[in-house]
């Protein structure tokens, strides 16, 4: 199987919020990737990932990253793939460090960035699968369909006092 997205992340630490977006990536039936690439302790091999993920057939790339944050910057340098950003939240700062550092790129390298922590990364992986759905059909009745089922959920219980 093809894989479409690669999730990448700046260390092994971002996984716990990373995951999320192979979770919803799993749910989506979306093929995917999972690699620790650091723009600072990895730079090759982060160049290396950006530059050949489009001939190795990926069509976005989502990277999390936390504190002083250049993964998904450096990365959107490298590729005309979509880079989606989740700003992963720092131990000092919350992610707010995290959330400045991805979405503030210059004009003219863009970084599609999401919310700081787990609802940002599940967020990257629907919004991953929205693109490819722009081009498959298939997908984007799942996608319809995972939409449905969350409406249909709060719509059921509106008492917030009832689990
Ligand atoms: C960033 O530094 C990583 O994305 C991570 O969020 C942060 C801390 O990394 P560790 O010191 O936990 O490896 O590059």
């Amino acid at each position: 199987m093809t894989v479409l997205v690669g999730i990448i992340m700046g260390s092994k630490s971002d996984w716990p919020t990373m995951q999320h977006t192979a979770d919803m990536l799993d749910k989506l039936g979306v093929s995917y990737e999972v690699k620790v690439v650091s723009a600072h302790r990895t730079p090759d091999l982060l160049f290396d990932y950006a530059k050949t993920a489009q001939s190795r057939g990926i069509k976005v790339i989502v990277a999390g990253a936390g504190g002083a944050a250049h993964l998904p910057g450096m990365a959107a340098s490298q590729t005309s793939l979509p880079v989606l950003g989740v700003p992963v939240k720092s131990r000092a700062l919350n992610g707010i460090d995290s959330l400045l550092s991805i979405v503030q790129m210059p004009g003219g390298v863009a970084v599609g960035t999401l919310a700081i922590g787990d609802a940002g990364a599940k967020n990257a992986g629907l919004l991953a699968a929205q693109i490819l759905a722009t081009s498959d059909d298939t997908l984007l009745a799942r996608i319809d369909a995972f939409r449905a089922e969350q409406t249909d959920s709060v719509l059921a219980q509106p008492d917030p006092r009832i689990e």
